[in-house]
């Protein structure tokens, strides 16, 4: 336990970090857009992340050979956007794009203009993803639906929705939006993010216009993403046989002087000890025990390698994520001068946990 505090006081370099790292980022959730050239992807990407850059290019990565991956948030990803660029080329094989799409938590998400009838490449290329037979979740976004008289809109978006539907050989969900309405408005825009919520439970935490209650919430707010990568980290370092151990209490030192540097506060013993004790006396110890209980989950053979891990995954995310947000609020009143009472820190602490689990569920999958 003294090794434990130690390290969340000076984290020191840990190659074990690395790996969590590298298996978050290989396994995040991924939303797989096919879509004509034009269809909206772009404009869909901008609306659920609020990055106002995502232009043509800008922000995508080559991935596959026929596809490009944009990341979001750019320093700590949660959640990976694929733009299949080859999808026009005659012999698109979406073998790679598949791969890479079910990975982990992954959806298809099919990008049609309602006015655009011409829908080959897309159903091209769909025939030959169910034949593959790996992608499960799957929705139609109908784009641009405002740009047309009702009486159209109706005609159209049925139309496209048969032929997909044809090729997919069942009904596919789907919603209707417009990104850009003549008034600068948007139309269906919380449908669409409701279902992708329910395809991807981390998309809700990506709120952009929600209200705040006040000044220390917005703060959080800024950082909730980067609190959010680290709690994923955690979560994927015990998804490693043998790593979370070691690596979830070093994620967490790493989360915490990170934040430390960003409200500008000095992050030594005591200020540790000072946060630590807000959450309560049991607190530490309770962390310890936590420990001790994956250690020993661990140590079962074959049992601990599926049901156990995938648990200790499920609190490691949890944890680290609700004492990110308690230290948030910690470290806000602290840089004020201020300080805040026990019990409106271990509320804090509860909330959070509670409001993260099923994200932490379906992340640690
Ligand atoms: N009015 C309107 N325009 C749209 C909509 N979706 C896309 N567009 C426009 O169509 C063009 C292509 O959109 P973009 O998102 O870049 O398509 P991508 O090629 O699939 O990435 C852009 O000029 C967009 O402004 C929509 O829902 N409504
Ligand atoms: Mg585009």
């Amino acid at each position: 336990m003294f090794d434990a505090i130690k390290k969340f006081i000076s984290p020191s370099a840990n190659p074990d970090i690395e790996k969590a790292f590298a298996y978050q980022n290989t396994y995040l959730p991924t939303l797989w857009l096919l879509g004509k050239t034009g269809a909206g992807k772009s404009s869909l990407i901008q609306t659920i992340t609020g990055d106002s850059d995502v232009e043509v290019g800008n922000g995508f990565e080559p991935c596959t050979m026929t596809s490009h991956a944009y990341s979001y948030p750019k320093a700590t990803p949660l959640l990976r956007f694929l733009d299949t660029r080859g999808l026009s080329e005659a012999n698109y094989d979406p073998t790679e794009d598949i791969d890479v799409s079910a990975q982990q938590g992954h959806a298809l998400l099919i990008i049609a203009k309602a006015e655009e009838p011409e829908q080959r490449d897309v159903i091209n290329a769909l025939k030959k993803i169910k034949k593959q037979g790996s992608i499960k979740q799957i929705l139609i976004v109908h784009t641009a639906v405002k740009q047309l008289s009702v009486d159209e809109q109706i005609k159209t978006v049925q139309y496209n929705q048969q032929q997909l539907e044809k090729t997919w050989g069942n009904e596919i969900p789907y919603v209707e939006v417009d990104f850009e309405l003549a008034n600068g408005d948007t139309f269906g825009i919380s449908t669409l993010k409701d279902q992708l919520t329910e395809l991807l439970p981390i998309i809700q935490q990506f709120n952009n216009e929600q209200q705040h209650a006040g000044t220390e919430s917005a703060n959080f707010q800024k950082l909730k993403t980067e609190v959010l990568w680290y709690a994923g980290s955690a979560g994927a370092a015990d998804a490693i046989p043998a790593v979370g151990l070691v690596a979830v209490p070093s994620i967490q030192a790493k989360m915490l002087h990170s934040l430390a540097n960003q409200y500008g506060i000095t992050w030594d013993k005591r200020a540790f000890g000072e946060f630590i004790s807000t959450l309560g006396s049991g607190f530490a110890l309770q962390y310890a025990s936590k420990l001790g209980i994956r250690q020993l989950v661990k140590l079962i053979p074959a049992y601990g390698q599926t049901v156990g891990s995938a648990s200790a995954a499920v609190i490691s995310f949890a944890s680290t994520y609700a004492i990110g947000r308690a230290a948030c609020k910690y470290m806000y009143h602290k840089s004020k001068g201020e300080t805040v009472s026990n019990k409106d820190m271990q509320d804090i602490y509860k909330d959070a946990l509670a409001n993260i689990k099923e994200v932490a569920k379906s992340e640690t999958r």
